[in-house]
């Protein structure tokens, strides 16, 4: 007689978005794109689960709770010293007020948010906390008090990818996750149209600037895709690269960038800094795209070079133009069978239940 698999127990899930702006606005960046599709998998599953999010969200039909109040400052253009910050009516206050006053309702929070004050409130807090930290070491207090939060509660750190663990000094002390899409959205394209692709939010650390020069000096087709974070670098750009065939298309929803991304010949990803992982990496294999990707951060453990895109020396505009010579050799089907193996919603799905869980049973254990 088959043992029946011990049944997971459902589990009472508030997920507290991060405070940099409404979800669906384009301002939380990745974020926005992974607590949509961790919340949709665990609901799926049977897990029951609220959104709290800065008022005006939207929160793609789930249970959600918006939090009036002031932003924070976005944290990675702060400096290794930053003092932390935090303005008056503060909506990450209000969110971490709001979820001390339900907590007895759930079994499990998850903290979308870069930022001191959700870590710091860990330990006054009656039940665990899951921390799925979203981006790599910035700041001296960030790296400060996450150490103190994976010191008190080991295993309570989720990040994207090793590389991002690797930028914290308690690297083996976090639990990769990676992370996942939903295939649904995304069609697979077999035959592309003559150009390529840049998705990301336009800000100097993603290094829009390469991905123009690439195109400059062959001539190929850009579209260029994302939330146009800052001004002043977009035009820098366009001053400097006056004949680059580059087309902006604004910050899309997940289906209006999902029909130009497939039609890419390739995504290119040019990251200054170390990606915590790279969404828009995924997103472009599922859809049959190859990624051409500077070798740093999370897109280089996403990428398998040869199979499903390239690999390249960082900063390399040249390596990133003989990669784009080299582009027939990859089968696109190779790029969506990399995502349905490693990064669908069910995969990341299996990987956060198991880590949720083991968080809630530790609790137990105590
Ligand atoms: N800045 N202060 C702060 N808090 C966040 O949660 C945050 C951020 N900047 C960017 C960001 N989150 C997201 O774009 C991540 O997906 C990178």
């Amino acid at each position: 007689m088959p043992i029946n698999p011990t049944p997971k127990k459902s589990l009472r899930l508030l997920f507290v978005s991060n405070p940099i702006g409404p979800l669906g606005s384009g301002l939380g960046g990745g974020v926005e794109l992974t607590l949509r599709n961790i919340a949709t998998e665990q609901i799926r599953r049977g897990h029951s689960l609220t959104i709290v999010a800065t008022k005006g969200s939207t929160a793609w039909g789930m249970p959600l709770v918006e939090i009036a109040g002031n932003p924070q400052i976005s944290a990675q253009t702060q400096g290794r010293d930053a003092p932390i910050i935090i303005p008056a009516s503060s909506v990450l206050a209000n969110m971490w007020d709001y979820a001390r006053q339900v907590q007895t309702d759930y079994d499990l929070i998850v903290n979308f948010a870069y930022d001191w004050l959700p870590f710091y409130l860990t330990p006054f807090l009656t039940i665990p906390v899951a921390h799925l930290v979203s981006m790599g070491s910035l700041t001296e207090a960030m790296d400060g008090i996450i150490e103190q939060v994976v010191t008190q509660f080991p295993g309570t750190i989720g990040v994207h990818s090793l590389a991002q663990a690797e930028t914290f000094s308690f690297a083996n002390r976090c639990r990769c996750v990676k992370n996942g899409i939903d295939l649904s959205f995304y069609d697979f394209c077999a035959e592309p149209a003559p150009w390529i692709g840049w998705v990301g939010r336009i800000a100097p650390e993603k290094g829009l600037q390469d991905a123009v020069a690439a195109s400059e000096l062959t001539g190929i087709p850009l579209k260029i895709m994302g939330f146009l974070q800052d001004e002043l670098y977009w035009q820098q750009i366009l001053q400097d690269y006056p004949n680059a065939p580059v087309q902006y298309e604004g910050f899309l929803s997940t289906d209006e960038l999902q029909k130009r991304l497939r039609q890419c010949r390739a995504l290119l990803m040019t990251p200054r800094w170390v990606e915590a992982f790279g969404n828009v990496a995924i997103e472009a294999l599922a859809c049959g795209v190859p990624v051409i990707a500077y070798r740093r951060g999370g897109p280089a453990e996403i990428v398998e070079d040869g199979k499903s895109g390239f690999l390249v020396e960082p900063d390399s505009v040249e390596r990133l133009v003989d990669a784009l010579e080299k582009l027939d050799t990859i089968d696109r089907h190779a790029c969506r069978q990399r995502v349905e193996a490693e990064y669908s919603n069910q995969a990341m799905g299996d990987r956060m239940e198991q880590w949720f869980s083991d968080i809630c049973s530790k609790v137990n254990k105590l």
